[in-house]
Parts: C-alpha cells; structure tokens; sequence
C-alpha cells in the first residue's frame, strides 16, 4: 500500500481513456529465477479525449515491476524523459502515436497473491482480472482499452513443453534446451481477458462442429495425474456451445477453445479469450473423488465461462462498476443452462438458497451495494453474492417481465449492437427498451439501490361481490449512504387455489398484469411499481389461497400472515414447484422460531405437529412416488432440508445462535425419533447398487438417501452408527462416502467415536494424493457442530497437509470454519472470532485478496447480542492496526466498524 489511507474511486468520475492501444506485442522469457517481459504497445491519442489528459502517458503498473528500459519508435528513453513512481508509469510529451517498448523483469514465483503471472505448482499461470495486467508490464489496464494481441512465451522445453496464450498459435521454434511458441489473437480484447500458462501438462481433444458448419478444436489441460478427471468438464462444455446456439443464437468465434485447470486460483475460474483458466474444483470430476454437487458445480461454470465469450468478452464491460453487466447476465445464463440441463424447479430452488443464505445478508450489512456500485476503494472486493446473484435476479426480471420470446429479441439486439464494444449496464437496459419498445425508466431502480426490499401483503376475500383483493405495500431498509428508497418495478408472479388446491383461471381484465403463464397452471405477472398497490381479482366463486412470488419472481423478503395450514395445503397442491418448497420452508421457519422462543423463555420444547405431518407426507411420497408425479425425488430431497442456519439468522432481528442451533437440532431429532421407520425405508428403497452416473434419477437417490441418514444418525442409536459405517466402508463413490463421513464425524453417540477417527485416517490415507479430496478431509471437520471443534482446527492448521497459501486448502478449512460453522464460529468466548482475525493478518501480507474474503463473518456483527458485538468488533479493530494492511482489508474492516 501507499503512503496515506487507501482512496476510493467513484463512478460519476469515468473519464474515456486518454490513449487507446492498437497493438499490444508481448515477449515473455520465462527463467526459474526471473522473467523478463517486452512489451510493445502501438499507442494512439483518442481523439474522444481531452487533451489536456494526452501530454504525458501515464500507464499502471506495480511496485514489483522492475523496469529495465523504455523506448519510443525504438529509441532508449534517458531517465529525464520518463518516471516510475511505486506503481505508475509517467512517459513524458509524447507525440500523436507511437510505439511504446518496456522491458521489465518480475518474480512470477514469489507471487503468493496470485494475481498477475504467478506459479501453482510447478506450472506458470495468469490471472489478470480484475487488475492484474498491470502485474505482468506496464499498460492501460481498464477494461475500455481494447487491444489486438501478439504473445510470444519462452521458456525451458523439458519443464514447460506446453506454451499457452489467447488466440490461435501463429509460430513455433526452438534453440538448445529452449522453446518458444507465438499465439496471436484475431479479436480485440481488454487487458482483463489476456491469460498465458506453461507448463508439463497432458490435455484430452474432442471438436464441436458449429451452426454454420465451422470446426472448432477443444482441448483440456491439466497436469499428468488430473488427466483422467475431465471427460465430464468437456461433455458439459460441448453442451454449453450446443445450448448458447439454440438458446441465445451465440456462436463460438475462434478456432480452438482451451480450459487449463491449476490448484492454486483464488477463484472458481476465469473466462480469458479461447484460454480458459479454471480452479481443478470446477473442473475436474471423477466418481470416486467427486460428489454430485461438485459434478453439477463443474457443469454449471464450465457453461458460465463459455458464455462469457459473449457476454463479457464480445461485448465487455467500460468499467468495473459495471461488473454485474457481465456477471449477472452469465450468472442468469448459466442458471438457465444448469436448469435445461437438469430439472428447473430443484435448480431455481438451489439458486434461491444461496441468494437467501449470502446475499441477503451481504445487502442488509456493512458492505450492502446496489448491482452498480458508485465507488470502490478495491474492486476485487466486489466479486459479490450482489453483483453476481442479484445481478442474475435483475436481468432475470427484465426476462420475466417481458417473457422469453421478446427478452430474445432485446439479447439479439444487445449483442449486434455493442459487438467488440465496452459498455455499460445502461447499454444493457437501453437495448432491451429499444428491441421491445417498452419503458424501464423505473426498472433501473434495481440497478443503483442496495438492500433488499420488502413486500408486505395482505388478502381479503368478498363474498358477495365474488373478488379477492391484494394489498401489496414495498419498502426496503436503508443501507449505508442511501436512507430514502424508491419503489422498484418488479414481477410479482401470483396464482390463486380454490379449496380442491387447482389453479383459478381468474379473468385479468382490469388487473395490471404484464403476462400470463399457463404452462403448469395459472399465473398473472402483476406489475408492481407503487409504494402501495391493490389488485382486485373478479368473479373468484370461493374463498381462494393465494400462492404469491412464484418462481420467486423478485429478490425480495415476502410476508403474508399464512396459517400454518395453509402452509401444508399449498406444499401439496401448489402447481408451482418452487411455492411448494417455499411453503414447507416457511413452515419450518415458522415451526423453528417458535422453539427458539421456547428456549429463550425456559419452557419444554414442542415440535408443532403441522411440521410432523408434512414430514410424514413427504417421506411417504418418496416411497410411492406415483401418488403424485409432480414430486419427483430430487424435490423431496430438498424438502427434507430445514432451512439453514445461516438463513434463520438472517430472518431473526437479534439472532441467539445458539438457541436457532439448538431449536434446529430440536426439530431434526424429534423428525428422527418419531418417521425413523420412513426414514429407514427411504433409506434402504434408494441405496442401490449400480456403476456411478452424474445423472438427474441417480443424483435424486442419492440425495434421497444421504438426507435420510443425516436424520436417522441425529439420535444416539449405535445401530445407525453401524449402518453409516458400513455405507462408508462400502461407497463406490464420493457422494455416498462423503456423506457417510460426514455424519459420523457430527454423531455425538458414544458409539460413533471411536468410527469416526478411524473413518477419518482411512478417508486420509486413501485420499492423500487427491488435493480436492483432502480440501473435503479439511471440511467435513471445520464443519462439524459439536463443541470442541475450534481446538481440533487449530490443531489441523498444523498437519503435514495445511498450506494456507492455496486457497482451496485454506477454504476447507478457515473459510469452512468461519463460514459454515456458524454455531462454533460465535462460540461466547470468542475464540472463533480470534483464530479468524488471526488468519486474516496472516493472510494479509500473502494473499490480500483471500484475507478480505474470509473476513465477512466478522463485518455481520450487528445481527448478535452485545458481548458478541463487542468481541467481533475487537477482532476487527485489531486488523485494523496491522501495519501494511492492504486496501482490501482495509476497505472491509473501516466500512464494517
Ligand atoms: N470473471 C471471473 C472472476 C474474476 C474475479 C477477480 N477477482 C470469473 C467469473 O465470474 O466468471
Ligand atoms: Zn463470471
């Protein structure tokens, strides 16, 4: 960091680059002790500017660029005629155009932030966005800067036969032990999207014929070991190029499209033109190491990353306050492919977790933003739950709004127009007004506020003149800079059951309706845009119940006084899938926050019965599944899973973590004890026998039967014990064997003590050379809810396999600690609290980026009893102290006290 308190950057001063750069020509010479990086730039003034801007260039750099000589048109520049400040570039009056060469010298193998040219093990790989181009040379690095590319990589032949960069590889050469490799890339790009790797890797090849017929080369690469782990990575790739076609009427543009997988990346993976770079968690995939959920992960960023290639690459972002441009839209586009792929209830309702579980709370504390942000000190600390999910949800409204068919056209319109462009989320609105010839003014509410609103509704029924009235009041809490909100433009999907639980087929005249979905049913999508609005349904002959956010249309908190019978009738009739899960976790939320009302008060706990029967219905279809065919496995699968602690605390204004902890196991153990005889039938009905697949039918199985097992091992019974060691034992995948682990290693019963840390040394001596199986080792303990588990943390930070420089080790762990752990994470003594500041500031020098990331648990202070505050907000002021505390933590730690 610079001397001075970092600054922060705002929107409303966007300024159009000074300089733009025709060519970018760059020459990497890879050595083991230094490598030397030639650039040269072909540098025009843009005539878009001021020039006063255009007397000196001015280009980004950082202070680990040891430059060795700069030249204009070829000649050596003296000291006098350019300057290096910390992490700036200054070239002095330079003319019209030019051509700009630097030679710098870096230390790719010393760079534990793994930003910019870095070593994961023993190959070289990039990771350049958001800013860490300008680790690698000097540059323009701003995503509005787009340049035509020329990448020459050099380095030993033996050690690093492969030589990757973007583009396709023009030249190729060798001399003595040395080899180098020329890749140039046709299409214009920002800095963000370069990406070059080296290394002694193996790859698999397969091709991908396009719509109009050309043949593009397909390659994955990993290092020698991995090489058996990817059939899945290019299946799911092939599928995402098959389904952009159909569904967006996007074709791939260059000839080849690589995916690298490395171990050490502080993020899933990285969409860099025809280079992909992924983190071997999502890409690799194999049935004795991998889970379902993890096969399903690698699917869905495999599909996310390809689509970048036009939503983010071909048309790109002008600057990172527009981030959600790209990453909402592929975050909505690879939720569309993961659901067309597999089921789309079960996926909405997967999506609609992790938005409730992370993103409400990030918008209802210190670091709420709205999907635009106005200012940053550190970009990189928003790579958000927001920008991401929220930003899905947004674009995912403008589709509901206007229905797929014209939201098509709005796409189509998009990309023509802003093709090789560098736009703005206003770009993005603007086309979908001008394709469809509607107005979004209010809609952009969504993309400038933070927080997440809420609906209040009310229903009245009228007898006699035969209507049913809605009253819908939206609010939405200030957030930090913004006190006063303005009433947003949202979709609220809304259906109406008569006493049978079918769909009234109500008449929409008069309704302010913007369409109407009959595909299971009968839905109208009201348009909601007042603080306070009435919808009058006519000619409803009955008493209706109404079934309110379906799909959930909205990002919002909805309340609706539903009596707990209501609640088990629209879990079995509702013809929106995603409103019969709602409705039990509704149930359950309610049920659960009774119980933690009874504990506060000191009274006998009691488990509504309403709860237990809609258990006992579940589990009951699950045995004959043809009672009612719109409840497939997977979906009672997930009906089974109370709502998560992390969302319970989230609803509750104070939250007693250990009291919603303790309610939760309440609730699971009285499940347990009174349907074990369901539960063991479920079991033993899905535990079959056949070679692994990650398919929808065996997916459902298999989550059927682990969610079972969780249940049936909640009270102390030693013959559960021994079902779960056997189904350990005798897992042919790691779906079932972690699952097995997992819940042994949460038994408190005597009986499963002494199986646990034998199950634990097995799991380890088996898995030893599988790094993503040892990261779950790691996290299966980090996880664990019994007391005692912070000691046995800190104990494994010592083990032989910890390194908390790669991230995915340091996540299993640490993050899984802080993040999942919740109960002892907020022990009262704070310990959790300490163990994570600490982390942090070891972090902190190594890995700023990671020390911000895994700081949140302790920015949420606000939602916890005062003793806790206090010990939080100690932790984090003692961050704060650090000496060389970087802008990432810095910006987290002084927005969150
Ligand atoms: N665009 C990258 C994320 C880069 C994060 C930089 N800190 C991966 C993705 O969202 O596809
Ligand atoms: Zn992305």
């Amino acid at each position: 960091m610079k001397e001075g308190q970092p600054k922060a950057i705002y929107l409303k001063d966007y300024k159009v680059p000074p300089f733009l750069i025709e060519e970018t020509n760059l020459h990497v010479d890879i050595h083991d002790d230094v490598t030397t990086v030639t650039t040269t730039l072909k540098v025009v003034k843009n005539s878009e500017a001021a020039s006063e801007d255009q007397v000196h260039l001015v280009l980004d750099g950082s202070k680990d660029l040891a430059t060795q000589s700069v030249a204009i048109d070829g000649r050596a520049l003296t000291d006098n005629e350019y300057r290096v400040d910390d992490d700036e570039l200054s070239v002095f009056e330079v003319p019209e155009q030019f051509e700009l060469t630097t030679t710098i010298q870096i230390k790719p193998q010393d760079n534990t932030a793994l930003e910019g040219l870095y070593k994961s093990g023993d190959m070289y790989c990039t990771q350049c966005e958001a800013e860490g181009f300008r680790n690698i040379t000097w540059y323009l690095d701003r995503p509005d800067v787009m340049s035509k590319y020329t990448t020459t990589v050099v380095a030993d032949k033996a050690s690093y036969p492969i030589l990757l960069s973007n583009g396709n590889d023009i030249d190729r050469g060798e001399e003595g032990d040395r080899h180098w490799v020329t890749w140039q890339d046709p299409f214009m790009k920002p800095a963000y999207l370069f990406a070059l790797v080296a290394g002694d890797l193996q790859h698999i090849e397969d091709e991908f014929v396009t719509m109009s017929g050309r043949k593009v080369k397909l390659q994955i690469f990993t290092e020698p070991h991995n090489i058996d782990k990817v059939d899945y990575a290019m299946l799911s790739l092939k599928n995402s190029m098959k389904w952009d076609e159909e569904v967006y009427g996007r074709e791939y543009d260059l000839d080849v499209f690589m995916i690298v997988a490395v171990e050490s990346f502080n993020m899933g993976a990285m969409e860099n033109k025809g280079l992909n770079i992924f983190n071997t968690s999502c890409v690799l995939a194999h049935p004795e190491t991998t889970t379902d959920a993890a096969y399903q992960r690698v699917e869905s960023v495999v599909g996310h990353e390809y689509f970048h290639n036009w939503s983010g690459n071909r048309v790109t972002c002008r600057d990172w306050f527009q981030l959600s441009l790209k990453e909402g839209f592929t975050v909505l586009r690879d939720q569309q492919f993961s659901a067309d792929m597999g089921s789309p209830t079960v996926c909405r309702v997967n999506d609609v977790a992790v938005l409730r579980s992370a993103q409400f709370p990030e918008d209802a504390g210190p670091m709420a933003h709205a999907i635009r942000p106005d200012s940053f000190i550190e970009i990189n600390n928003f790579y958000t739950a927001t920008v991401y999910e929220k930003g899905a949800e947004v674009v995912g409204m403008i589709r509901t709004l206007l229905g797929p068919e014209r939201f098509r056209v709005g796409t189509d319109l998009y990309f023509d127009r802003h093709d090789g462009q560098a736009v703005t989320t206003e770009d993005f609105v603007k086309a979908m007004e001008d394709a469809n010839g509607v107005d979004f003014t209010q809609f952009r509410t969504w993309y400038r506020q933070a927080g997440t609103p809420v609906l209040d509704v009310t229903g009245a029924y009228d007898q006699s003149a035969k209507t049913f009235t809605l009253n819908v009041k939206q609010s939405c809490p200030a957030t930090p800079g913004q006190d006063q909100k303005d009433p947003y433009h949202m979709p609220l999907k809304v259906g109406l059951l008569d006493e049978e639980g079918n769909d009234i087929r109500f008449p929409v005249l008069g309704l302010d309706v913007s369409s109407v979905d009959e595909a299971s049913g009968f839905s109208a999508i009201l348009n909601l845009t007042q603080a306070e609005q009435e919808f009058v349904f006519r000619g409803i002959e009955s008493k209706p119940t109404p079934s309110l956010l379906r799909g959930f249309s909205a990002p919002v908190k909805l309340r609706y006084e539903y009596s707990r019978e209501e609640l088990r009738f629209l879990m079995s009739h509702d013809s929106d899938g995603f409103n019969r899960w709602e409705a039990g976790q509704r149930l359950a939320l309610d049920v659960i926050q009774e119980i933690v009302g009874q504990i506060e008060a000191g009274e006998e706990v009691t488990v509504d019965e309403h709860l237990m029967a809609a258990f006992d219905a579940n589990l009951t279809q699950a045995l004959e599944g043809d009672k009612d065919p719109n409840l497939d496995k997977a979906m009672i699968a997930h009906m089974l899973v109370l709502p998560a602690t992390s969302y319970l605390i989230e609803m509750s204004e104070v939250a007693n973590v250990d009291a919603i902890h303790q309610a939760r196991e309440a609730v699971r153990t009285a499940i347990a004890k009174k349907l074990s005889g369901l539960l063991l039938s479920v079991y033993k009905l899905n535990q079959k026998d056949v070679p692994y697949q990650a398919q929808a039918q065996q997916i459902a199985e298999r989550a059927l039967k682990n969610v079972a097992l969780g249940y049936l091992m909640q009270p102390e019974d030693t013959e559960m014990v021994n079902l779960c060691v056997y189904q350990y034992e005798s897992a042919t995948n790691m779906t079932d064997r972690s699952a097995a682990l997992r819940a042994l290693v949460g038994s408190a019963a005597e009986a499963a003590q002494e199986p646990k840390e034998k199950a634990l040394n097995d799991f380890y001596n088996r898995f030893q050379h599988e790094a993503l199986v040892i990261d779950q080792w790691f996290a299966i303990q980090a996880t664990c809810s019994l007391p005692g588990t912070l000691e046995r943390v800190k104990a494994l930070m010592d083990h032989d396999a910890f390194d908390i420089k790669v991230p995915n080790r340091m996540r299993g762990l640490v993050a899984q600690f802080a993040m999942n752990n919740i109960v002892n994470f907020h022990e009262a003594s704070g310990g959790g609290y300490e163990f994570l500041a600490d982390r942090v500031i070891e972090l902190n020098g190594i890995n700023p980026q990671m020390a911000a990331r895994i700081l949140s648990p302790l920015t949420r202070w606000r939602k916890y009893d005062e003793e806790r505050q206090a010990l939080m907000k100690e932790q984090l002021q003692r961050i704060l102290e650090v000496e060389g505390i970087s802008p990432d933590v810095y910006e987290i730690v002084t927005k969150s006290l």
